[in-house]
């Protein structure tokens, strides 16, 4: 903020007040500046805050968090021409005219962008204590349901399983929604799960993950129903040397788009690299899709601490798609991985 010459900072993104603050409510905003940082809620996170914000100095409003954040800047800056950072990725434009117009004149609002973000991406021993219990969940989820993936099963009731199973382990909510996916359609990479039976001889995608104590995991596995033919066990075996290939590459001082080329380049020398239709992996931890990227294009390099998913996968109209998933923090002595589901071509 001193670099910048803010005075005030207004964080608004409710993954970046939880970290900076421990507050859990969905309406709230953190005030930084003068001589430290309040949290502004409104009367319905009173106790809530007031237990998750330990130490902090909170203020309850009866009007929005964001009407009241306002109204704070309009009391603290009175003679004017203070600099206010705000999120520019998160904060609407209603949302900012609106905070404009409440803190008055004088004010200079000044965009940040990836501030908070950049702090998220390096995970401390606490947090990676965490995501590794959310990591081993969400594989233990994966190898109870497995017994119960056989033809006539349909997806929902798949996805449905998955989501009891990562509750009654602790899970607060899926990280996102449960993807279980099909025959031709395991080849649409984020396929919501229908009513449609899984058949004989094909091949299914299953991706979760459990948001446990705050933190994210995400897994993905595909298995075949049946004995897989040759082509199926040949992109399998592409998609697991890409994954590989990534995990090797994946090292403090690389940057992201080097990961993400070390497993297009595999794809790419089985003739399979069109086929591969998204980015290698993102960031994971108290949002499922996070700092740091690992795409093309991603020039930032990856520290130690950071934690990412490394996922390719192949995709093919009308046949089926394949996606081997796993969660790894990035650590100078090699990767480690916290899921530990099995990697091989599950035939069932
Ligand atoms: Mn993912």
């Amino acid at each position: 903020m001193a670099a910048r010459g803010l005075e005030w900072l207004v964080v608004v993104h409710w993954a970046n007040v939880y970290y900076l603050t421990g507050f859990t409510g969905s309406a709230g905003a953190l005030l930084v500046g003068g001589e430290g940082a309040t949290l502004v809620t409104d009367s319905r996170y009173r106790e809530q805050a007031q237990e998750e914000a330990q130490g902090m100095r909170i203020r309850v409003s009866r009007q929005s968090a964001l009407v009241a954040t306002a109204g704070v800047l309009s009391q603290r800056v009175r003679r004017g021409a203070a600099r206010v950072g705000f999120e520019a990725a998160h904060t609407t434009v209603a949302d900012k005219e609106q905070l404009a117009r409440g803190a008055g004149r004088g004010i200079r609002w000044v965009p940040v962008q990836g501030w908070m973000e950049g702090l998220r991406a390096v995970k401390d021993p606490g947090e990676l204590a965490t995501m590794r219990l959310a990591a081993r969940l969400a594989s233990e989820v994966f190898a109870e349901v497995l017994r119960l993936v056989k033809p006539g099963v349909r997806e929902v009731d798949l996805a449905a399983e998955i989501d009891y199973r990562m509750r009654r382990g602790g899970a607060s909510a899926p990280a996102f929604e449960t993807i279980v996916a099909a025959g031709p359609r395991s080849a649409w990479p984020h396929a919501r799960p229908t009513g449609r039976p899984l058949g004989r001889n094909e091949l299914v995608v299953l991706d979760m993950g459990a948001i446990l104590r705050h933190y994210s995991s995400d897994l993905t596995r595909t298995v075949y129903l049946g004995r897989a033919p040759s082509r199926i066990r040949r992109w399998y075996g592409a998609v697991r040397e890409a994954q590989e290939a990534a995990r090797q590459a994946l090292k403090p001082g690389a940057a992201g788009h080097q990961v993400d080329a070390a497993a297009r380049c595999v794809l790419r020398r089985h003739g399979l690299d069109r086929f591969f239709v998204h980015s290698t992996g993102h960031g994971l931890g108290i949002e499922v899709h996070e700092e740091p990227r690992l795409a093309r294009g991603q020039r930032a390099v990856l520290e130690a601490g950071n934690v990412v998913t490394i996922e390719p996968g192949v995709y093919v109209e009308g046949v089926g798609g394949i996606r081997v998933e796993d969660d790894f923090v990035v650590q100078a002595q090699g990767a480690e991985r916290l899921t530990s589901a099995p990697r091989e071509l599950l035939e069932i």
